[in-house]
């Protein structure tokens, strides 16, 4: 917090719109990503990054990527698809991985209005995402998401549903 309040610590959402500083940013969240999830392929992670309908959430210190959260989100079917979530390794445990996923959600309700998130989240990431709110018992219906997200083996589905008031950050 105190690095925050000395302007050395911030969050940001960026897609790829051509502006230098955030690709720079970007390319340091692939490159997380490309180490903390081993079992994705590099070339999917870099084109999910990189693609225009993605948006990556990050926290930036002294202009430095700590790590981030790349998502897509259905407008019209108000729900986000978490693709990819990862902290630098000499940054975990520390609550940054919880004040990103805070500030996913408070950017999702505000600018992007949707009212849910959906992942497949990696066996050893459930605990972190049931702790960020998450339940494997999916409330959404089908209807909506089906078809929409890309359904892969070895993770397992879980659900978020966005309070429509609470001050996340
Ligand atoms: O609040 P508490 O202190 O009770 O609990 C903390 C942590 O102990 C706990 N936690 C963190 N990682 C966990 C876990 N619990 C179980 N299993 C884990 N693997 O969660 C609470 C929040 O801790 P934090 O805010 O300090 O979390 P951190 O370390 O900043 O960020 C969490 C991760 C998961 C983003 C980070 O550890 C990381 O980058 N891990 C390696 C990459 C990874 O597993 N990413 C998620 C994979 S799933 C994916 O990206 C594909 C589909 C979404």
């Amino acid at each position: 917090k105190r690095e925050e309040e000395a302007g050395r610590l911030k969050f940001v959402c960026v897609s790829n719109d051509g502006i230098d500083e955030h690709m720079v940013w970007l390319i340091g969240l692939k490159n997380i990503f490309g180490r903390q999830l081993p079992n994705m392929p590099k070339e999917y992670i870099v084109r999910l990054v990189m693609a225009r309908n993605h948006k990556s959430v990050m926290v930036i210190r002294r202009n430095h990527v700590v790590g981030g959260i790349t998502y897509r989100p259905y407008v019209s079917q108000k729900f986000g698809e978490i693709a990819f979530c990862a902290i630098t390794a000499d940054e975990q445990v520390k609550g940054y991985g919880t004040r990103l996923m805070n500030h996913l959600k408070q950017h999702a309700r505000d600018v992007d209005g949707l009212t849910h998130f959906l992942t497949y989240a990696d066996n050893n990431a459930v605990g972190y995402f049931a702790k960020q709110g998450f339940t494997k018992e999916i409330h959404l219906e089908k209807e909506m998401w089906q078809g929409y997200i890309k359904d892969y083996d070895g993770g397992i589905l879980m659900e978020c549903k966005i309070d429509l008031k609470l001050p996340y950050t």
